[in-house]
């Protein structure tokens, strides 16, 4: 079960015409393609993808480059959107989100269900943590990774013992227990889960009988500690094939702010990249494009990735993802920049820690940066002063009414 119903409030105004899951990502990737090689790459193919806010673009995605399928049973990736199928509304949350298709699951017939985030950027071999559950004999596995204390308030944190047998878990604490090993860092969970089916139905069930929130992290799993075996899967010793030597070891983002997005877009730059998505062994499957390859006449390039379909003309562009068939005109100059698919830079126009949404334009002159400023009504500024352009708006220019 791949939950892609985000919201991405914090994504905002990328997330204002998508939800989480389908915003772009890396030129050509939208950020749920991460979690879906991950499964595929694992051969896992059996997937229902669970929708609910603004999903228009997200199911277009998948239908267009994810067609698994055809004859073999063990083989789909079915979009499910909700059906009001218990009751009518909205899902409350994530095990709501599960509860409301508990059908799916009964007909399938599974031994055991994977319920994944679709959130994040990294690459796992699912196959490792499903290894580790069936050997522990868990009821219930969570993955979990280290992260900067200061940065896991956001997170479900957990506490093991030294078999890695969960003894606490605190969703979003406000103050994160350390690791007793580590004093800077917090064990936090993924968002991702193994469990056993018959469990997780009953678990669902009884969930769905009482009333208040539905969702994994705050109501399911801190009700089993004690009580069931629940482990956590230590996500770094997961191994993927291909890793470079100049990666980060154990990369995983979540991408859950605008600065959070732009770095984790910044990482895949360079050299050495911290994540280097050049990996035929685990690779991440995107859609495709059928525009010509990228032109590029008398420019300068550093640092960046160039998209198909793009025509770079006498500019210069440094520390940039630029996304397919972007236009960037004589004299422009963009640095430390995601531009996203179908972008028009007007001539002589500088762009400094600007995300352009899709079809959006800078006109000719302009100077868009959080020094110069761009904060007249027609871009969004983050706190840490990055410039986003919203979905086909034009730089500098208010929208109309
Ligand atoms: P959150 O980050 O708060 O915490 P949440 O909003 O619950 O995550 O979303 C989890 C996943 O489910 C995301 O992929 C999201 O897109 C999807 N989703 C959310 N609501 C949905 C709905 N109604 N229908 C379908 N999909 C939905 C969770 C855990 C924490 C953990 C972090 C890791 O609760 O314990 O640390 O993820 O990021």
């Amino acid at each position: 079960m791949i939950m892609a119903g985000g919201k991405g409030e914090r994504l905002m105004p990328l997330t204002a015409v998508r939800s989480k899951p389908a915003v772009p990502f890396g030129g050509k990737y939208r950020i749920v393609d991460f979690v879906l090689s991950n499964f595929v790459n694992s051969g896992l193919s059996a997937m229902y993808v669970l929708v609910q806010y603004k999903s228009q673009s997200l199911i277009e995605h998948l239908r267009e480059s994810w067609r698994i399928g055809g004859r073999l049973r063990q083989h789909f990736i079915t979009v499910v959107p909700p059906q009001m199928r218990s009751r009518e509304g909205w899902y409350e949350g994530t095990a709501d989100a599960v509860y409301q298709n508990l059908n799916l699951i009964e007909d399938f017939g599974p031994g055991l269900v994977a319920v994944f985030g679709a959130d994040h950027i990294y690459r796992m071999d699912l196959t490792h943590m499903i290894d580790f559950h069936l050997e522990t004999e868990a009821d219930v596995t969570v993955a979990a990774l280290p992260v900067p204390v200061e940065e896991a308030s956001g997170f479900g944190i957990v506490e093991v013992d030294r078999s890695q047998r969960v003894v606490g878990f605190e969703e979003k604490p406000k103050r994160p227990k350390p690791m007793p090993q580590d004093p800077s860092r917090a064990f936090s969970s993924m968002g991702n889960y193994l469990f056993r089916t018959d469990l997780l139905i009953r678990l669902l069930e009884r969930d769905a009988s009482r009333p208040g929130s539905h969702d994994f992290g705050r109501n399911i799993i801190p009700e089993l500690i004690g009580t069931h075996r629940v482990f956590a899967y230590d996500f770094l010793r997961n191994r993927v094939p291909g890793v470079k030597p100049h990666e980060e070891p154990g990369y995983w983002r979540d991408v859950g702010t605008l600065d959070a997005y732009w770095r984790a877009n910044m990482d895949l730059l360079g050299e050495r990249p911290v994540f280097d998505l050049r990996n035929a062994e685990w690779p991440i499957l995107a859609g495709t494009y059928d525009g010509p390859m990228a032109s590029v006449v008398r420019s300068e390039l550093d640092e960046a990735m160039v998209g198909q379909g793009c025509r770079i003309v006498e500019a210069q562009v440094r520390r940039s993802v630029i996304g397919r068939g972007v236009h960037i005109e004589p004299g422009a100059l963009v640095e430390d920049s995601v531009i996203l698919d179908g972008v028009h830079i007007g001539a002589n126009s500088r762009l400094r820690r600007v995300i352009a949404d899709r079809f959006s334009s800078v006109p000719a002159d302009r100077d868009i940066g959080s020094d110069t400023g761009a904060a007249d009504g027609s871009c969004h500024v983050s706190p840490s002063g990055l410039v986003v352009i919203p979905k086909e708006a034009v730089a500098g220019e208010r929208a109309r009414l």
